[in-house]
């Protein structure tokens, strides 16, 4: 049975579905510190659970008979530089609290890292797995800390604990949760909604980006994968690569020739310029089967043709 926190977040959402197709319904707990949306609650089983307190999470692990987590709860890049206090209190601590509950209960944790637990001193192309690890966000911070901390659980105390380094993920069914990428999903309700958009990045920022399915399918593979393949703990993920300006260009060739893009650059430039522009994953390729098939021309296609009906229809007259 596993375990899915932050289920209701941009990718848990994605995950529970999935997890649940393969695992069958009942085996995957979803939970949340928020309550389901009307067209989620039929989607049990489902439970509060606030990866704060430790005791209640160890209950739903208990009752539940949990023998996987999926941890997805944690406040991304933006979301962490607005508050470091909460940043700090669920990245760190809340990760904690899984470990510890790993360790006294014999359960597989994966929680995502990510891109953003690079900084400004580590060499920006192709970055590889291992590497100067010096972040100056709290987002950052908290995953490095998470990165190490999973794997002294590992090496110390046997918890199976395995990570990968998300680049930036780009979905229509699930919207964005305070990331410096989510530029790359707000640009298409934009140009479908008034073919213009305002971007917080510059146009040259280049970025790694994943469709969801490609993140999705290779978060399973790396969740199922035999302990014997994993040679490592954590690995970078890479699918795509692409600039804002290089986005909107697209977004013009596939929608509208006038849709126009301008720069007004905010704090998140400043979090974006210490990230990689390209990250090389050959050992999540090789140890698990990671094979993005969705590039960008395919993620400008599938956002548009997603999104494109809900705009048509609160453009139609009389709504
Ligand atoms: C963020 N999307 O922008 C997240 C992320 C790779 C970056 O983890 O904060």
């Amino acid at each position: 049975r596993v375990l899915v926190t932050g289920s209701l977040g941009q990718l848990g959402s994605t995950m529970v579905s999935t997890l649940r197709a393969k695992l069958g319904q009942e085996n995957v707990v979803a939970s949340d510190i928020r309550k389901p949306a009307r067209g989620q609650r039929d989607l049990g089983p489902f439970v509060y659970a606030d990866v704060l307190n430790r005791r209640a999470l160890e209950q739903i692990i208990v009752d539940h008979g949990i023998d996987w987590v999926v941890h997805f709860s944690a406040i991304l890049s933006a979301a962490g530089e607005r508050n470091p206090a909460l940043g700090l209190d669920v990245n760190i601590n809340g990760f904690q609290n899984v470990l510890e509950l790993a360790r006294i209960h014999g359960l597989r944790v994966l929680s995502p890292s990510t891109m953003g637990a690079f900084g400004p001193t580590t060499p920006k192309d192709m970055t590889p797995d291992l590497t100067i690890m010096r972040p100056n966000t709290i987002y950052g911070i908290s995953k490095v800390h998470m990165e190490l901390l999973g794997e002294y659980y590992c090496e110390k105390f046997g918890v199976d604990f395995r990570s990968l380094r998300y680049p930036g993920i780009i979905s229509a069914d699930s919207p964005p949760g305070g990331g410096t990428t989510d530029y790359a999903i707000d640009i298409f309700h934009a140009a479908l909604k008034q073919n213009r958009y305002t971007c917080f990045l510059r146009p040259e920022t280049r970025l790694p980006m994943a469709y969801i399915d490609d993140c999705i399918v290779g978060t399973m593979q790396l969740l199922e994968a035999p302990q014997e393949a994993l040679t490592q703990r954590v690995y970078n993920v890479h699918a795509c690569d692409f600039s804002p300006e290089e986005l909107a260009d697209e977004v013009r060739r596939q929608h509208s020739a006038d849709f126009a893009i301008d720069y007004c650059p905010d704090f998140r430039q400043g979090i974006a310029d210490t990230w990689p522009r390209t990250m090389a994953d050959e050992p999540a390729r090789r140890d698990w089967g990671w094979n993005p098939v969705i590039g960008t021309t395919d993620i400008v296609r599938i956002m548009l043709a997603k999104l494109a009906p809900a705009y048509r229809a609160s453009a139609a007259p009389g709504r």
